[in-house]
């Protein structure tokens, strides 16, 4: 069933009822091949004369109803897993593009995405502009006849910069040209690139999907064609497979996605309003702050702010450091969307593949730190960041 409430979706929509026994949770098909009742019937399903499993890296049923889950919920006409955000990444950029073709990225994204546009995509002849993908005459400028993607992600990791997705699929229709848009910071819950015309949608199933840290795994919603194409290339014959019991985990998680997205969003929200108002910080960046230029795209495209944030802090790098340092029940550790607030420093970690004036760009300066706001009790957030702030400053005083 799917109804028009996300609540009720993220239960229930795309679920394969259980037909042998009447499980309420979806069986774990733990299994890497399939038997076929004769050779003749191996053969029908491998050329196409009969519907049904063949091989682990072709399909799985618990891996299926993931994919149906997530395409219901992302309102996409189909959708694929893989073994993670990275499988998701590259399987839709090499299924949509070869040798000679051009792409058109923003100049601000994961740094691994980055690391794969900027080196991997050029090692094999694919050309990569990164612009600023805001900038609607910086965009039309490096559009070529060759362009085949448009590529963003919003908000933006780290820097948390929003993209308007409307004008990002109206770009993209009027060049010709596949848009493709990172949710993972959103999930379906607070924003459905699709119904702003964007084409295809890629999660790092790993963080807000799953929300318990212990899986990895990415998703790439989007229409028929496009998701068939990664299945039968880049999934098929790359092999960024998802394993059964981490679609089966994912499931669980979604169950809870809209109440744990709620209160990651209540809890950030409060956690940037102390930050904003704190003298050791310079500038939260937050889009649930009105101070925030893509507070305006609340209401218009995303439901809520989410559960990340960044903040530059006074002070240079060191300072930075010994405020992380001292941080007791927020863990240092990269990843978001967990259950545990996380934190973690761009410059030194999951954006060091960016060359130093490359990150300047993209707005990451050494003092900024990125939080993913988790589900503890939000005083006991706010009071682990005040008295590592105050223990930072205090040092940083000492220090002269
Ligand atoms: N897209 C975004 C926006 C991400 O933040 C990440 C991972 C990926 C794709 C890749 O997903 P994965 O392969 O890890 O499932 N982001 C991370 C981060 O910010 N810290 O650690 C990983």
């Amino acid at each position: 069933m799917k109804s028009t409430h996300i609540e009720t979706n993220t239960i229930h929509a795309g679920k394969v009822a259980d037909q042998q026994f009447g499980a309420l949770s979806t069986p774990i098909y733990q299994t890497s091949t399939y038997v076929f009742d004769n050779t003749e019937q191996g053969g029908a399903r491998f050329n196409g004369d009969e519907q049904g499993y063949i091989y682990g890296r072709l399909g799985n049923p618990t891996v299926r109803e993931l994919e149906q889950r997530m395409a219901t919920l992302e309102g996409t006409e189909d959708a694929v897993a893989l073994g993670s955000g990275m499988g998701a990444v590259s399987a839709t950029i090499f299924a949509l593009v070869k040798a000679g073709d051009h792409i058109v990225a923003s100049n601000a994204l994961y740094g691994c995405t980055y690391a794969l546009l900027e080196h991997k995509c050029r090692d094999f002849g694919i050309e990569v502009s990164f612009v600023d993908i805001n900038n609607e005459i910086a965009v039309r400028n490096a559009m070529q006849a060759n362009t085949k993607v448009l590529y963003a992600e919003t908000p933006i990791n780290p820097n948390m910069v929003c993209v308007d997705l409307e004008s990002l699929s109206r770009l993209g229709k009027e060049f010709e040209v596949k848009t493709v848009v990172d949710n993972t910071f959103m999930s379906p819950v607070l924003q459905r690139p699709a119904e702003h015309g964007i084409d295809l949608i890629i999660h790092s199933a790993t963080k807000y999907l799953n929300g318990h840290g212990d899986v990895i795994a990415g998703i790439v919603c989007g229409d028929q064609e496009t998701i068939q194409e990664i299945k039968m290339t880049t999934l098929k014959d790359m092999g960024a497979v998802m394993s059964p019991h981490d679609a089966w985990l994912i499931i669980r998680g979604l169950k809870t996605l809209h109440i744990r997205v709620e209160r990651h969003c209540e809890n950030a929200q409060k956690v940037a309003e102390f930050l904003e108002n704190h003298p050791s910080v310079k500038t939260v960046f937050y889009p649930g702050l009105a101070s925030h230029e893509g507070n305006r795209l609340i209401g218009q495209q995303m439901k809520a702010a989410g559960g990340v944030m960044a903040f530059e802090m006074h002070g240079n790098f060191e300072n930075a450091v010994q405020f992380m340092d001292k941080l007791s029940m927020c863990k240092i550790a990269v990843s978001l969307g967990d259950a545990e607030t996380l934190i973690q420093h761009p410059a030194s970690m999951t954006h060091s593949p960016y060359e130093p004036e490359q990150r300047r760009e993209a707005g990451i300066s050494d003092t900024l730190i990125r939080l993913s706001v988790g589900l503890e009790h939000v005083d006991d957030i706010i009071s682990d960041l005040q008295q590592a702030l105050h223990a930072a400053y205090t040092e940083c005083v000492k220090a002269g």
